[in-house]
């Protein structure tokens, strides 16, 4: 087939796939969207456990490309719950009519480009078949599970939940005894809410994480208006931040203050709540010293919180704070205090096995109902290595891969004509506001694309030179500061056998922007237009 039936291919409706079609349509490009779920919102359509709800404050966490959008929606919460953002979701397409771009129930399995025409093939279950000049990967950063090899899934008379494949209808938790095992941003988020109806919770701790109080509250009428009379001068200072929100964010170091000072600091942004707690001081991520004071206060806060010592000492997380993504909860170490819950520590009692009646850890058997895996996400390149994506001359992007991603800027790989990612390795991506991001990239991907029609090409190629340079400052970035002193997910230090590089770009948000416009200026440097 020589003509191929769209312009661009576009796999998974979440954020990043709305707003391509939309964005496609605008340019003149005729674009479909493969989708493997039945609606669309990407990980918040499958992340639907108790307790979901965005880790940023959702006036942020929301689309700006629309200005009339952004002043039409009201959220109604500080951070907004799931089904408050699959409700923004559901809003977007139908106020853009992009449902009917978007095919649900098609998992996408593999991918491949045709050298000869040069266009891309999707296939999914069923013999369906779809073919485009471009493809774009919307697949999300934390949206393939992590299930972590524990012999015997099978055998358990109970059902197993995935935080991230959660049941459509709520879950019961009453007069169960329910083992969630992982303590990460889902399980904190969870353990609190199902703590209140089970029977009896265990947890299974591998490794602790630091929390921070959300302090969520409905919204007023009157902040709302005070936001949407200053989005474009709070969205534009939100690009001038390392994460991409702003907030109250101090540069000072933690050292150059006195101990009362830096207390006070630290107590009035635990007060306040929210991931600015980051802000409190511009070293934390770069001064080991300074990091400490942070690690001593919420060690001092958690100790504070659980009434039994023995427990609180396991909740302290030992490592550096900040290096992996800081949780926010509501409730969460308090929860402990409960008679109805208790902690297992896998370090000192690893899982066994997972058997009829529930689970072995360290050798003690723990008869449970129901087991909760809160287990997180093959993070970054998971999705994109569940299909199989063949690109030029037949390279198989496992095998391109296999030591490690690489990426030119997070959105395109040498070798892979016409194939685009959003968020792909190399990109600021989990280490930014997501939305935000996601836009950046989608408007990158598409003036690309755009060129390349206005220009009668039918191919964009990324130079292999360019991404080897691209993704040596990202490995040099990644280098500074504090994160990779952990095992986290940012280094797919989580999954077994994974190859450990630091995937997010770590130069900040606004250094990104900048080497983006270097590109685009350079016409688009690295890009070659065929
Ligand atoms: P995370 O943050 O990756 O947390 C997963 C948790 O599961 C974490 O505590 C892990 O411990 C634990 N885990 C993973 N594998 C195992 C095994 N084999 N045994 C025991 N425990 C295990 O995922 P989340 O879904 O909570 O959050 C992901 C992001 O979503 C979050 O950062 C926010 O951005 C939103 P470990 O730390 O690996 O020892």
């Amino acid at each position: 087939m020589s003509r191929p039936q769209y312009d661009v291919a576009i796999v998974g409706a979440g954020f990043a796939g709305m707003y391509l079609l939309h964005r496609c349509r605008q340019l003149g490009l005729t674009a479909r969207i493969w989708e493997a779920g039945e609606g669309v919102g990407g990980t918040w359509y499958w992340n639907r456990y108790p307790g979901a709800r965005c880790d940023i404050e959702s006036v942020q966490y929301s689309y700006q490309f629309d200005k009339a959008l952004q002043q039409e929606w009201n959220w109604s919460e500080r951070y907004a719950a799931q089904p408050e953002i699959l409700r923004y979701a559901a809003h977007v397409a139908d106020r853009f009519s992009l449902l009917d771009g978007i095919e649900f129930n098609h998992r996408v399995r593999s991918a491949t480009f045709d050298d000869q025409h040069q266009l891309w093939t999707l296939s999914a279950d069923g013999d369906r078949e779809l073919t485009a000049r471009y493809c774009v990967m919307a697949t999300g950063c934390l949206s393939a599970p992590n299930w972590p090899a524990i012999e015997g899934y099978d055998r358990f008379d109970g059902p197993v939940y995935h935080t991230a494949t959660w049941p459509h209808d709520p879950v019961d938790f009453r007069n169960k005894k329910v083992a969630v095992i992982g303590t990460g941003s889902s399980g904190i988020q969870s353990i609190p809410l199902i703590a209140e109806q089970a029977d009896q919770l265990t947890v299974f701790q591998r490794t602790p994480n630091f929390s921070v109080p959300a302090r969520n509250a409905p919204l007023d009428a009157e902040s709302i208006a005070e936001v949407k009379n200053n989005y474009d001068y709070l969205r534009t200072e939100a690009k001038k931040r390392f994460a991409g929100f702003y907030g109250d964010y101090q540069s000072i170091s933690a050292l150059d203050v006195s101990e009362s000072e830096r207390q006070a600091e630290y107590e009035k942004r635990w007060e306040y709540g929210g991931l600015t707690f980051n802000g409190a001081f511009g070293d934390l991520l770069s001064s080991r010293e300074a990091n400490d004071t942070a690690v001593v206060f919420i060690h001092g806060k958690i100790t504070q919180a659980v009434e039994d010592p023995e427990t609180a000492a396991l909740l302290c997380p030992p490592g550096t704070f900040g290096s992996k993504r800081l949780c926010v909860d509501t409730n969460y170490y308090q929860t402990y205090n409960r008679s109805n819950v208790s902690l297992v520590d896998l370090r000192a009692n690893p899982i066994d096995n997972i058997n009829k009646r529930g689970l072995q850890a360290g050798g003690e058997q723990y008869d449970v109902d129901v087991i909760v895996m809160a287990t997180g996400f093959d993070a970054i390149t998971g999705a994109l290595l569940k299909m199989d994506i063949v690109g030029a001359d037949n390279t198989a992007l496992r095998e391109q891969w296999s030591d490690g991603p690489s990426s030119y800027f997070g959105i395109a790989m040498a070798g892979f004509p016409n194939l685009f990612t959003v968020t792909g390795p190399g990109s600021p991506s989990v280490l930014t506001n997501m939305l935000p991001s996601i836009e950046q990239h989608v408007e990158l991907i598409t003036d690309l694309i755009s060129k390349a029609n206005r220009q009668q090409c039918r191919s964009i190629t990324v130079s292999a030179e360019k991404e080897a340079q691209w993704w040596r400052h990202v490995q040099e970035v990644g280098q500074q500061g504090l994160k990779q002193s952990t095992d986290s997910w940012y280094l797919g230090a989580n999954v077994e056998g994974k190859a450990r590089v630091f995937m997010p770009y770590n130069g900040g948000l606004p250094l990104y922007l900048e080497k983006c416009a270097e590109m685009i200026a350079n016409d688009y440097e690295g890009f070659a237009f065929l």
